[in-house]
């Protein structure tokens, strides 16, 4: 048993169902497997149909009574949490690195992420303004205030166990709200920690239990969520495809959802850009968690004029990347999360082939010793023509695709031109080309950069996409709106009443 798990209260069987201090096992045990050594971590029991009940029904009751808590208290309880985050920053990243394959920097990045988020909420739980608007009315008063939604059903993915639930529980529990937390059935570990540092800054400072709950399960679990109408928002992270069922699930029965959704996106390097920073941001976005964030660089559309050199810079870099046990200092990439996603990749480089792209770095497994898993594979880029068929796809895996343009305008027409809209960023210290791509006629994104990659979005911006990336925003901003119902409230403060719109009726 490795220290960090040790430390941080994972057991060889652990209870996959939480409403706090409370845990709860079911006969169902399933291991976690590591794709670093393809070792079992730990077994993770899954929740039932009759399990998820019990949840819903201690979230509702712990709602009634967190609601009333004024929300800087509130806020300073989520202030407690970062500091949690913060004392097991090292271990907590150690076991995202080895449960998830990235690398460990990568896993105190995303602890960090959590951190960040929970002061950012802990502030946030002082600001929840609302405008206060001139009635048409004489002696009347307007205003709107925001109140707690109640339940917020929270579905992520593998690739940040940790910071896209954070992202939405910091802010759903300033907001009043209570959360239940479906994690990835490839990454239960990290939700069981998480949970474990959670519910140990609640307990001290009397929160009640079932404000934040998690239900370890397969995919029926998501389901009872996006069906359950005593959850008004669901907040789901995952595939397009994923994202399409949730959505029609939610809005059938007229809740809300929050989708944060696949990407495809892209980095134009102009004739104008710092082409070392430009190398450096399409590398890391490229291979960075081993191409499985959605913000991942997939494509990069480079001007015709310095095409040659900069292939020739990118070749050159991957010779250098360092692939292996994601834990070990100096390594840039690990493994990918699974096998399945290692076919996923194979399948898109033979697909890439056949329809005629051209592999400038082979992509393949890699095998021998330290490779074990089989989850291992080599980071790889193809040169193609924008509009192949695989390009338009998001593959999860650390394939780059290389295009040339010859105007700006072009660029960004390649840029625009799939059906994602995530995440997009330029190259380029000319003004006139870095003003056109944020404009109203540039990128299409949720993220649109100039001089850095597609990934790595700090938590203050809102963050999310547009087209077949769901549409959600998430994190940072005024995102926390999403979280709770708005109301209008208009006062009489005189002696009439007179009617809006100037309407007559006496009596
Ligand atoms: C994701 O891949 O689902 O911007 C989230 C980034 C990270 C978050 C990615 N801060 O790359």
């Amino acid at each position: 048993m490795q220290d960090f798990l040790s430390t941080l209260k994972i057991n060889e069987t652990n209870a996959g169902i939480s409403t706090g201090a409370k845990w709860f096992s079911s006969s169902n045990n399933e291991p976690s497997f590591s794709p670093v050594d393809g070792k079992v971590i730990a077994f993770v029991s899954l929740a039932a149909e009759e399990d998820y009940d019990t949840i819903i029904q201690e979230a509702q009751k712990a709602f009634s009574v967190w609601k009333s808590v004024p929300a800087p208290k509130r806020g300073d309880v989520i202030r407690q949490l970062g500091d949690g985050f913060r004392k097991y920053k090292n271990e907590l990243g150690s076991l995202i690195s080895y449960e998830t394959g990235k690398s460990f920097q990568e896993g105190l990045g995303e602890v960090q992420e959590v951190i960040d988020i929970c002061d950012f909420a802990s502030g946030l739980s002082r600001q929840i303004y609302g405008l206060t608007m001139h009635s048409e009315r004489p002696d009347h008063r307007m205003y709107e205030q925001y109140h707690s939604l109640g339940i917020v059903g929270i579905i992520t993915a593998f690739n940040f166990p940790a910071a896209v639930w954070a992202w939405n529980s910091a802010l759903a529990w300033v907001c009043g709200d209570v959360t239940v937390w479906k994690p990835s059935p490839k990454a239960p570990l990290t939700a069981i920690a998480c949970q474990k540092i959670t519910s140990e800054i609640f307990m001290l400072n009397q929160v009640p239990e079932g404000v934040s709950s998690v239900v370890c399960g397969n995919n029926d679990i998501g389901e009872l969520l996006t069906k359950d109408k005593r959850i008004p928002l669901v907040s789901a992270t995952g595939s397009t495809a994923m994202g399409r069922k949730v959505a029609v699930a939610v809005a059938q029965r007229l809740g809300k959802s929050l989708l944060e959704l696949g990407g495809n996106n892209a980095i134009i390097i102009s004739p104008d850009a710092d082409l070392q920073i430009a190398l450096t941001a399409s590398v890391f976005g490229a291979i960075g968690t081993a191409g499985q964030r959605c913000t991942s660089t997939r494509r990069l559309i480079i001007h015709s004029s310095i095409y040659d050199d900069f292939k020739q810079r990118l070749v050159k870099a991957y010779q250098q990347l360092k692939i292996g046990n994601p834990l070990e200092s100096g390594i840039h990439m690990g493994p990918l999360i699974d096998k399945t996603a290692v076919e996923g990749y194979l399948a898109a480089i033979e697909r890439c082939k056949a329809e005629g792209g051209h592999f400038l770095v082979e992509g393949g497994l890699l095998e021998g010793s330290g490779y074990d898993s089989r989850c291992y594979v080599k980071p790889c880029i193809a040169e193609v023509s924008p509009d192949l068929p695989i390009v338009q796809e998001e593959t999860f895996a650390p394939i780059l695709y290389v295009m040339r343009y010859e105007t700006i305008e072009e660029a960004i027409a390649i840029q625009n031109g799939v059906s994602q809209g995530l995440s997009s960023s330029i190259m380029s210290l000319n003004l006139r080309e870095t003003e056109l791509f944020l404009s109203n006629a540039g990128s299409d994104c949720g993220i649109a950069n100039v001089n850095i990659g597609t990934s790595g979005a700090e938590i203050g911006g809102a963050f999310g996409g547009e087209k077949d990336s769901g549409g959600g925003r998430e994190s940072g901003s005024d995102c926390w709106k999403a979280y709770m119902r708005r109301q209008t409230n208009t006062i009489n403060y005189g002696n009439q009443l007179p009617l809006a719109q100037g309407i007559k009726f006496d009596l």
